[in-house]
């Protein structure tokens, strides 16, 4: 999108007392947006800011501490006491006593602040804090939801509130879908709304609101350039942190038809910048249907074209000894080394998982070397990224006896059904060893891709990998029917994803780009 000056001219300023300036520019808030004003207004009131890459990242999902910082600063609330050293704790306890959320929707500890707020909640919070006398008839307002029977009881005379006065209002389908995240465009058409219906005065600006921490540019490889690994850090060729964030396929010879150009496209409108193609060596793949490579090749090309990050994977799973195939992986990559050599966009992945009867000194590091080696003839510089023994989880071993080689990440792989805590730490500390990490897959399913989704612990590895800045593919942009499908089975694909045909999974994980 080409940057373009949004200049604010609501109403609603023009009526304040505050010198109101030119607006605000943002590299991804254009003129022609719906959210134009909206965003522009908040800015200006100094309730949300911008990132400070330039972007404002309109289609982010809101966190709840986000949501209810933004409307008690907005509303002049004091900080509370809290035993959370959360960044938004105090204000967070000053809406609770508030009475604007019940405790158990952000209980105080802290730990589910940074969740995305849900649709419902934070219309609720929105209400009360504005327009808390208002009121919706019940038979007139829930008529006008075509899924009012997804609401929650405790969010009934919020949201038939706001719908009466027109606050919320439902999707192009008549939808209010209460249990979906919220976007920061959203957030700031819901609050300007509601300002504008109660009588509200502004307290002045206060200090910064978006989340502090380390904030990663998650542009394309227009914006960033060539990548390279620093200390435990990827970072674009300004040498600014980068993440890159994205899907990765299923099986390419099963699921050929999501890689298509509309259906890459759909995830890269959604905020990815990387694509993960998983070219599977066993199981009807390249080693017994080498024609498997020209699809590859064509996606690769694609998600290219689309301005992504791309990763050729060397998809090992039941033949878990990368060695045994070590001939073939290295005819491969000298080829895509060679076709691809000086692309800055491309990413290799040489092993995807090790497992079984298989050693990091004895197997993988070895390979691993002689891979590496074939591709740095073509590509002096690419990123490459490297798997561990049990399924690419064995940081602990890699970290004992590393590779020298430059531009080489760990992967490593989870899904968060079974794999909890105990994987973060291993993380963590293999980057305190020097280990750069890269989660090239995984999945809000168990290990198996099935089971149920496990939507809490997935949030809690959310969370984990952008505190950290670790760039990740989610498994897997497939319809499937296993939890770890982002498409519903048989959905209608071929001008692209519609919202209506993602999973459970898959809005978890299109809104966490
Ligand atoms: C799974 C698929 C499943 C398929 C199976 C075997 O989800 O449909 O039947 O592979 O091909 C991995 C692998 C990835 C797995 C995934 C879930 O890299 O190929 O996909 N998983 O089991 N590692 C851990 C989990």
């Amino acid at each position: 999108m080409k940057p373009l000056k949004c200049i604010l001219i609501s109403l609603l300023i023009i009526m304040l007392p505050l010198s109101v300036g030119a607006g605000d520019i943002f590299a991804d808030v254009s003129e022609g947006d719906w959210y134009c004003s909206c965003v522009s207004e908040m800015t200006e009131l100094g309730a949300l800011k911008g990132y400070p890459d330039g972007t404002f990242r309109p289609n982010n999902s809101i966190s709840k501490s986000e949501l209810i910082s933004i409307t008690a600063r907005l509303q002049g609330l004091k900080p509370g006491q809290s035993a959370s050293s959360h960044w938004a704790a105090g204000l967070m306890k000053a809406a609770l006593d508030a009475g604007w959320y019940d405790w158990d929707e952000a209980p105080p500890t802290g730990e589910s602040y940074d969740e995305p707020i849900s649709r419902q909640l934070a219309v609720k919070i929105i209400m009360n804090a504005f327009a808390p006398d208002a009121r919706g008839d019940y038979n007139t307002e829930s008529a006008k939801m075509a899924d009012f029977s997804e609401l929650d009881g405790r969010y009934y005379n919020a949201v038939l509130a706001a719908y009466s006065i027109g606050v919320a209002g439902g999707d192009d389908k008549g939808k209010f879908n209460p249990k979906s995240n919220l976007s920061r465009a959203e957030a700031c058409a819901l609050i300007s709304r509601a300002m504008g219906k109660s009588a509200f005065t502004p307290v002045p600006a206060g200090p910064e609101e978006t989340k502090p921490g380390p904030i990663a540019i998650s542009g394309g490889v227009s914006e960033n350039g060539r990548l390279c690994v620093e200390g435990v850090d990827l970072v674009n060729e300004k040498g600014e942190p980068v993440v890159l964030r994205g899907m990765s396929t299923h099986g390419i010879q099963w699921f050929p038809q999501f890689l298509s150009r509309e259906v890459i496209k759909s995830t890269a409108d959604r905020g990815a910048n990387l694509f993960r193609v998983a070219m599977y060596t066993a199981e009807g793949g390249y080693l017994q249907n080498p024609g498997v490579k020209d699809t590859l090749i064509n996606a690769v090309d694609t998600a290219i074209e689309l301005d992504m990050y791309v990763i050729i994977d060397w998809h090992i799973l039941s033949d878990g000894n990368p060695m045994t195939h070590i001939n073939e992986a290295r005819e491969f990559f000298a080829e895509m080394s060679q076709k691809y050599g000086d692309n800055p966009a491309v990413l290799y992945e040489i092993c995807n998982e090790p497992n079984g009867a298989v050693n990091w000194s004895g197997d993988v590091k070895p390979y691993a070397e002689e891979i590496i080696g074939v591709i740095r003839q073509n590509a002096p510089e690419a990123i490459v990224l490297v798997g561990s023994p049990t399924w690419s989880q064995d940081l602990h071993e890699a970290a004992k006896a590393p590779l020298t080689a430059e531009n080489v990440m760990y992967t490593c792989h989870f899904y968060a059904g079974t794999h909890t805590g105990w994987l973060r730490d291993r993380i963590t500390s293999a980057r305190a060893q020097g280990l750069a990490v890269f989660v090239s897959e995984w999945g809000v399913s168990d290990a198996s891709g099935g089971g149920r989704v496990y939507a809490d612990e997935a949030r809690v590895w959310l969370d984990f990998m952008r505190k950290n800045n670790i760039s990740w593919a989610n498994w897997s942009l497939c319809d499937k029917a296993e939890s770890s499908a982002a498409i519903r089975p048989g959905a209608n694909i071929r001008d692209g994803i519609d919202d209506s045909e993602l999973t459970e999974s898959g809005r978890l994980v299109f809104s966490s780009f």
